[in-house]
């Protein structure tokens, strides 16, 4: 491996030691802001000469932050979601931001239907009826997913890996989006309402924006069928997770599959009661193998910058 750039990454946040031992690998210098004790000098002395920062989606860089740094010039999120960042600023600022899409997909769009097979199949009771030694008899009957209506939100990247996978399964899938993408042979419908209404399997698969702020509301869980799953690998701010409660807890929807929450990390919630749900920790992207290639797209965007080539992943 060839010796590192000779330049200066300024990490905001606690990450991943594959993502700080990459950076570190290409890199000469690497500042990382959470573990300086006094930030704020820092950035009065430092702040002038730095030109590039890594963030992750988790850690996010807000309107302060990058006027605390006024010779920024790219901001390289890990991550595909970028809404915990000011990309509107940065962008008027004249600073690009990088975000890590398409290496994620498959990882995504495997935990969608895991948490599919895991609320239909009642994976989690199965395990467990086995593992307390509760097999006496048969184990209650469950749901099947094929010949069932797949309801997409949102036929991006991430989506679309969903759909090959629930066609697979045997799934009707059908979808809505904010246009109709011309290049998938799916049902497109043209209301969430719609779709709410259709779908045995809403999953949800959008953006997080301005638009889409609890785009899952009391409203469409009540179209929902009462033996419909709602599954979110999605962001937790699409959901208005008060109402999903509610809606669960007076059987409108059979039951839930979700990888993300409104609060983050989520350590309680009435939903963790709930025999019908099935939760992970917003882990969707969390294998090893996609970890490292969303940390190498990272410090790809970043040598492209500093080598003044045009960036890979630019938003
Ligand atoms: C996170 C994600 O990036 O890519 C996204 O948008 O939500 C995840 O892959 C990861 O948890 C690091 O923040």
């Amino acid at each position: 491996m060839a010796n590192p750039l000779e330049a200066t990454v300024l990490v905001l946040g606690e990450q991943s030691e594959i993502f700080l031992g990459l950076l570190k690998k290409h890199f000469s210098t690497i500042y990382q802001l959470a573990h300086i004790e006094n930030k704020e000098e820092f950035l009065k002395d430092n702040g002038a000469e730095i030109i590039a920062v890594a963030t992750s989606n988790n850690v996010g860089m807000s309107k302060e932050m990058i006027d605390a740094l006024p010779k920024l010039q790219i901001i390289a999120s890990f991550g595909v979601g970028y809404d915990s960042i000011d990309v509107d600023y940065a962008k008027q600022r004249g600073i690009q931001v990088t975000n890590t899409p398409n290496v994620l997909n498959d990882c995504v769009a495997d935990t969608a239907m895991m948490l599919t097979y895991a609320v239909a199949r009642q994976l989690i009771q199965a395990n467990t009826y086995v593992k307390k030694g509760q097999w006496t008899s048969s184990f209650p009957l469950t749901t099947s997913l094929s010949k069932k209506v797949c309801g997409i939100l949102g036929m991006g990247n991430i989506g679309e890996a969903i759909a090959k996978r629930a066609e697979a399964a045997g799934m009707e899938i059908i979808y809505h989006n904010r246009t109709q993408k011309n290049h998938v042979d799916y049902q497109y419908i043209a209301t969430l309402e719609e779709l709410a209404k259709q779908a045995d399997f809403l999953i949800l698969a959008l953006p997080s924006t301005g638009e889409t702020q609890h785009i899952i509301n009391a409203n469409i869980l009540d179209k929902m069928k009462p033996s419909a799953y709602l599954i979110n690998i999605a962001r937790g701010s699409v959901v208005d997770e008060k109402a999903l409660v509610e809606s669960l807890k007076n059987r409108q929807i059979a039951g839930a599959g979700l990888d993300v929450f409104e609060t983050e990390p989520c350590t309680e919630s009435p939903l963790f009661e709930m025999e019908n749900v099935v939760l992970t920790p917003h882990y969707a992207s969390g294998t090893h193998e996609t970890r490292l290639a969303m940390a190498e797209l990272v410090c790809e965007n970043l040598i492209h910058f500093f080598n003044k080539e045009p960036l890979v992943t630019p938003l």
